[in-house]
């Protein structure tokens, strides 16, 4: 391993339990061969998001003692709003149960029937709450991000000609906002760099365009930044935080991520009229503007947090992880996306199962097979993920059709990486022998949290 040793030492452990062989059959059976309908008490390592499952630090659990669970005015808000001022330079901010409250406030209030929003790459729940107001996401991230293999260093960067291709074919009145995400989750953790963002901002000033970030993973995105880009070798990870958003209008954010919690969001930005309309609605969905459907100690932690998550030396080791498991694939011969994303190691179902058709589902396949094998839980980042064309109808099946080895922050050690990538070794081994999937249940909205299947016979 080349990164640094943990920038921490461990004072609570929670037992897990590595279940039987004939229990992991029986289990991803029962689950309809559907990861998110395992009991997580049948998985031994769970790989399934970094979402909501980092470990927070005893800072952060000091911090959840001092809440104030006020209804009005608690004083962990404004510790939130003050450390989002400080990182990410954004006056207002309006807190949300987590991510997708935040998607739902600021897109259902942006977009409008008709309208477009070119994003760099769809994200589930983004996709859906930018349909429901009557829009439609269209990605406009580089080519170079649908090739697993191309490792160009910052493969969330959006392509200038797509986002012109889309103003000219529909017009700029009709596209609603152009939407940034950071560390691009279904390109494979994959940053933007600080010279496509500034560009950007130069290009739709001259359309009057606004930008709106998905800011999620941007700690992460920034620690690639201070990596990979000429002139950033040394600045602070929260300088160049500031500048990233200084090119935005706004910004969502899941704190499930980069904010080192279990539960959290909010929007930020500096552009009055979004913050009015938007501080209008959240008392409809989510609950007052001083605590957004999070109690005052989730708000304390957030605010702790952000900040901690945004220090070089964590991220270092973070990032380092996640590589130190795609390295042991990778030399291995396992086929996965590089460069190695920020949060995941993601597999090429299409490469790793040859043999099945896009209509048997491979990475769903390939995720099922996984946890049969090993108990390790992963998730399918593919066409079960992208569902349905919203006009047609017609299953979309994306360039990308990838399984993803998501690192929670902070739980796991080396040893559990190292499990990780024997267990998937071996199984790349005996690849020919597993069989596809048929979906039998899909669901109306985000069908891949619910969908089943049943296996098709070899
Ligand atoms: O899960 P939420 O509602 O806190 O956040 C939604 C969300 C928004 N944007 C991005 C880029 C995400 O990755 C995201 C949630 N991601 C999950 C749950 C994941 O497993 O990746």
């Amino acid at each position: 391993m080349n990164g640094p040793a943990e920038p921490f030492k461990i004072k609570v452990v929670e037992p897990v339990n590595l279940p039987s062989e004939k229990r992991r059959k029986e289990a991803i059976r029962e689950a309809g061969f559907n990861t998110f309908l395992l009991l997580s008490e049948d998985v031994y390592i769970d790989l399934l998001t970094d979402s909501g499952t980092s470990a927070m630090s005893d800072n952060q659990w000091a911090g959840m003692m001092l809440g104030d669970e006020a209804y009005a005015g608690s004083k962990n808000f404004y510790n939130l709003e003050n450390a989002v001022k400080d990182i990410l330079g954004f006056k207002y901010t309006v807190p949300t149960h987590q991510g997708r409250g935040a998607e739902h406030l600021m897109y259902s209030h942006l977009v409008k029937p008709g309208q477009i929003v070119p994003r760099n790459m769809y994200f589930t729940t983004s996709k859906v709450h930018v349909e429901l107001p009557g829009g439609k996401m269209v990605d406009m991230i580089i080519d170079e991000a649908h090739d697993p293999e191309n490792t160009h260093p910052f493969k969330g960067n959006v392509d200038f000609n797509k986002l012109q291709g889309y103003i000219d074919e529909y017009g700029v009145d009709k596209i609603s906002f152009v939407n940034v995400e950071m560390d691009v989750n279904m390109a494979g953790g994959q940053p933007v760099s600080m010279e496509n963002l500034r560009k950007l901002r130069e290009f739709c000033d001259d359309y009057k365009l606004k930008i709106i970030y998905d800011a999620t993973r941007s700690s992460e995105n920034a620690y690639f930044i201070r990596e990979r880009e000429k002139g950033y070798e040394n600045t602070p990870i929260i300088e160049i935080l500031r500048e990233m958003m200084s090119y935005s209008d706004g910004c969502i954010y899941s704190s499930k991520k980069d904010c080192l919690v279990n539960i959290g969001g909010f929007l930020a930005t500096n552009n009055e009229e979004i913050f009015e309309a938007t501080r209008s609605s959240v008392v409809i969905y989510e609950g007052l503007h001083t605590y957004g459907g999070m109690a005052g100690r989730d708000m304390e932690a957030v605010a702790r947090g952000l900040q901690e998550g945004a220090q070089y030396k964590y991220l270092k080791y973070r990032i380092n992880q996640v590589r130190y498991l795609g390295e042991l694939l990778m030399k291995a011969g396992v086929p996965i996306v590089k460069p190695i994303g920020g949060h995941a190691v993601f597999l090429n179902a299409l490469k790793f199962l040859p043999h099945l058709s896009r209509e048997q589902w491979p990475a769903q396949t390939l995720s099922a097979a996984i946890y049969e094998d090993s108990a390790v839980r992963t998730m399918e980042r593919g066409a079960v993920s992208k569902g349905r064309d919203s006009q047609t109808g017609e299953n979309i099946f994306p360039a990308l059709e990838l399984v993803r080895l998501t690192i929670p922050r902070r739980v796991y050690t080396n040893t559990h990486m190292e499990y990780t990538a024997n267990s998937i070794i071996n199984l790349y081994k005996k690849r020919d022998s597993i069989s596809g999937l048929k979906m039998v249940y899909e669901p109306k909205y985000l069908r891949f949290f619910q969908a089943r299947f049943e296996q098709i016979p070899l």
